[in-house]
């Protein structure tokens, strides 16, 4: 089982057996309250008839086709559908089956882009500590999350990266994003002068990390970032696997943050997790490039599911429900009203800060005396017998409730979490 303790799993495991809007059922027929859309991915709430319709006329019409050399009509509505709702200039797609191979995709392009406009020396590539782009051997060289770093010693050479921006000393309990730590962008300008800017390819970073417990930017970091990357003719990649699709409000972070990187990657909340399917999104201007050479093959990358019917019509009937709900506007709408209900938690026991932005937050607790990391298990186990399902990153709860949200589920919830909390030891 994936990231799981399998042994303890199996001594008492946890079975989902359906879904409906806001809602699991487990085998032993309770309704969990589905606090994370999954993992991070069904933005739009479970079992939406629209999607289950879309991809069922789909797999009846075209089950497969291939895409090397060939195409067929539905990526190239879909990458346009996407354009649309895609920062400025980010309007060229290549589509894949996960956040990993988003990863993977953009990092092989940030390097072939280099080298297609004669800048071959540009190979180094930098991220983040507590970074996690999926589990690809790219990703996980640039991520920085250490224990799935540690076992696979093999990484890919020449990669650097930038210090991780959790500060609770000075941060704890900000409402939004935190106003210290501006400076760890300028960290980058260490790395330049270190390493020499004309050897490196591309920096990426998740605009807020998910998996590390959500570690929001502070204020002004990632248009430092921007800056810094621009003057030095480094590439900017956002992971947006998990920002992406109205977690944090407007389709992408890049749009709710006001800073337009060079790529952008994405999976889950393009299918509303139905289908797996991942999309990168390019710079035109990189796209060009790759266009001057000889004629042939431009870019020797790519999956035999890349574009997979079933799962453009699963992202366009995702998108259509996206845009007629209006839920990119819904974690702005709901913000406060989640971040001042979420902050009630503050006064409870071992609670050592809070983070909440869009509809993402975070409560991180204090270790116990067992270990790092056992307290917040309890924690999540306790909520999945009160039926609500949260995230645990060591001793930090993480929550991403499908964007159909509304106040009374948010209550819930955080009724649920409070009485896990103060049941915890
Ligand atoms: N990038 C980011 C930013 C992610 O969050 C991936 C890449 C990899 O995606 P795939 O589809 O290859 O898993 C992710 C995945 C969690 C959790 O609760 C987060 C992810 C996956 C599973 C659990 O922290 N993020």
């Amino acid at each position: 089982m994936p990231f799981t303790a399998n042994r303890q799993y199996k001594a008492k495991p946890r079975l989902l057996e359906s879904a409906e809007g806001m809602y699991f059922t487990s085998d032993d027929g309770r309704k969990i309250l589905d606090g994370t859309a999954g993992l991070w991915c069904c933005n739009a709430g479970h079992g939406r008839r629209e999607i289950t319709e879309a991809v069922s006329r789909q797999i009846a019409k075209l089950d497969f086709a291939p895409t090397f050399q060939m195409g067929h009509p539905l990526p190239f509505e879909l990458a346009s559908r996407l354009a649309d709702i895609a920062p400025a200039g980010l309007n060229k797609i290549f589509f894949t089956n996960s956040g990993s191979e988003s990863a993977d995709t953009a990092l092989k392009i940030a390097l072939a882009y280099q080298r297609a406009i004669g800048q071959s020396s540009r190979t180094r590539l930098i991220g983040r500590e507590l970074g996690y782009h999926g589990v690809g051997f790219g990703g996980i060289s640039v991520g920085g999350m250490v224990n799935n770093r540690r076992a696979f010693p093999l990484q890919l050479p020449g990669v650097d990266h930038l210090p991780h921006c959790l500060d609770i000393a000075r941060n704890a309990f900000s409402l939004g994003l935190p106003e210290f730590g501006v400076e760890k962008a300028d960290e980058l300008e260490h790395l330049v002068t270190l390493h020499g800017a004309e050897n490196i390819a591309a920096v990426i970073v998740e605009p807020m990390s998910g998996s590390a417990g959500v570690i929001l930017p502070p204020l002004g970091y990632l248009q430092r970032l921007r800056e810094i990357t621009h003057k030095h003719g480094i590439l900017l990649i956002f992971d947006e696997v998990i920002t992406g699709f109205g977690r944090v409000g407007e389709a992408f972070a890049a749009q709710r943050w006001g800073v337009t990187p060079d790529i952008i990657t994405t999976a889950k909340g393009l299918t509303n997790g139905a289908i797996p399917m991942g999309a990168v999104f390019v710079d035109e201007k990189i796209h060009d490039a790759f266009m001057q050479g000889p004629d042939g093959i431009e870019l020797f990358h790519g999956y035999t599911y890349s574009g997979h019917p079933v799962a453009c019509a699963a992202a366009l009937a995702s998108l259509d429900i996206y845009q007629q709900e209006g839920l990119f506007n819904k974690a702005i709408e709901l913000e406060s009203y989640w971040q001042q209900t979420l902050f009630s938690l503050r006064e409870l026991p071992n609670v050592l800060d809070i983070r909440a932005v869009g509809l993402v937050g975070a409560v991180q607790l204090a270790p116990n005396s067992r270990g790092v990391g056992q307290r917040g298990y309890q924690v999540f186990e306790q909520c999945f017998y009160n039926d609500l399902m949260v995230r645990v990153t060591g001793d930090t709860i993480a929550m991403s409730p499908p964007l159909i949200v509304e106040k009374r589920h948010i209550d819930s919830l955080v009724d649920k979490l409070a009485d896990a909390i103060r049941q915890a030891n």
